[in-house]
């Protein structure tokens, strides 16, 4: 059954996409902040984040620019954000758990499995680089594994956990389903959870009505309809075909630059408040409306931005 109110999240800017690939992917921290904001003013309820190097746009831990970020986008909307502990490549688990422990945001992203990342095909695409980093990192994502073993989840677990921070659990593949079932079974993950079902990254599922529902299926199957809440994305060309099949399915949806440069066929997307306000414009013709803020912290259970620390 569909639900009346969904969350959308809009993910700004990511680590997959360069900025050789669109003008329009925010880098410094007050491109992310303004684009960030515009989402939420579009009707965003989520804000997921990561941060960048404002020299040359590669994606970085750096704590200060993260609170800048937060601290900005706090000072200007209500919107819930969600830190990525996703990262990028390269970037040590500790340098991925970093932001969780020193800002205690209300949700982080946890990948829930090992996985091929790769985006080394869309090198073709690119005419003209802007920083000489970007062209040997996509190549070099052909060889790279995204790390995330039963020890790194169960530590991040504990982190979140003691941070009050709610995951949001990246799950891209039907193996990962099985690896959340086993830790809850062991107690380290309590229902409800929520889950962002992955499509379309070169690694994981594709973006297929079949894959999203094989997804949902074998979470009902393995942890039961109840003990979670769910929302969708669909990487690259089939972001909104993808969200548009969560809607009907009584899911929540994810847009934004970190999974889609494009707002429709060949039309870069100017923000991610353009893929907002476009997924919003088709629920409201399901007759679905867009959760505020304060609604999403309820359907999920957040602490609530005063035990935030930024
Ligand atoms: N860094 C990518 C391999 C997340 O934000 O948690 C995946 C990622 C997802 O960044
Ligand atoms: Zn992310």
């Amino acid at each position: 059954m569909p639900q009346e109110k969904v969350i959308v999240t809009s993910a700004v800017t990511g680590s997959a996409h360069f900025p050789s690939m669109s003008p329009y992917l925010p880098i410094t921290p007050q491109q992310i902040i303004e684009d960030a904001v515009k989402s939420a003013d579009a009707g965003a309820a989520i804000l997921h984040i990561h941060v960048r190097n404002p020299e040359n746009g590669m994606p970085t831990p750096d704590i200060e620019i993260f609170k800048e970020v937060l601290s900005g986008i706090k000072a200007r909307t209500n919107a819930v954000i969600c830190i990525s502990t996703g990262g990028g490549m390269g970037m040590s688990t500790e340098q991925r758990a970093s932001p969780v422990i020193n800002l205690r945001p209300e949700m982080a992203s946890l990948n829930f499995g090992s996985m091929n990342f790769s985006v080394f095909p869309q090198a073709d695409k690119v005419k003209e680089w802007r920083y000489p980093w970007e062209k040997l990192s996509i190549l070099a994502s052909e060889d790279y594994i995204f790390p995330n073993t039963f020890r790194t989840l169960r530590e991040f677990l504990t982190i979140f956990s003691v941070n009050d921070t709610k995951p949001e659990l990246e799950i891209y593949d039907l193996g990962m389903v099985n690896n959340l079932a086993f830790m809850m079974r062991r107690g380290l993950l309590k229902p409800p959870v929520h889950i962002q079902f992955v499509t379309g990254t070169l690694g994981g599922v594709p973006s297929t009505v079949d894959s999203l529902t094989a997804l949902y299926n074998a979470t009902r199957i393995a942890i039961g309809a109840d003990n979670f809440t769910w929302s969708a994305i669909g990487a690259g060309r089939y972001q909104m075909p993808i969200c548009s099949v969560a809607l009907a399915m009584g899911g929540n949806v994810r847009v934004g630059l970190e999974d889609n440069l494009y707002v429709s066929k060949g039309v870069l997307a100017r923000s991610s408040a353009e893929q907002v306000a476009k997924i919003i414009r088709i629920m409201r013709e399901l007759s679905l409306e867009p959760a505020t803020p304060d609604e999403a912290r309820k359907i999920l259970g957040l602490k609530g931005l005063a035990k935030v620390n930024y």
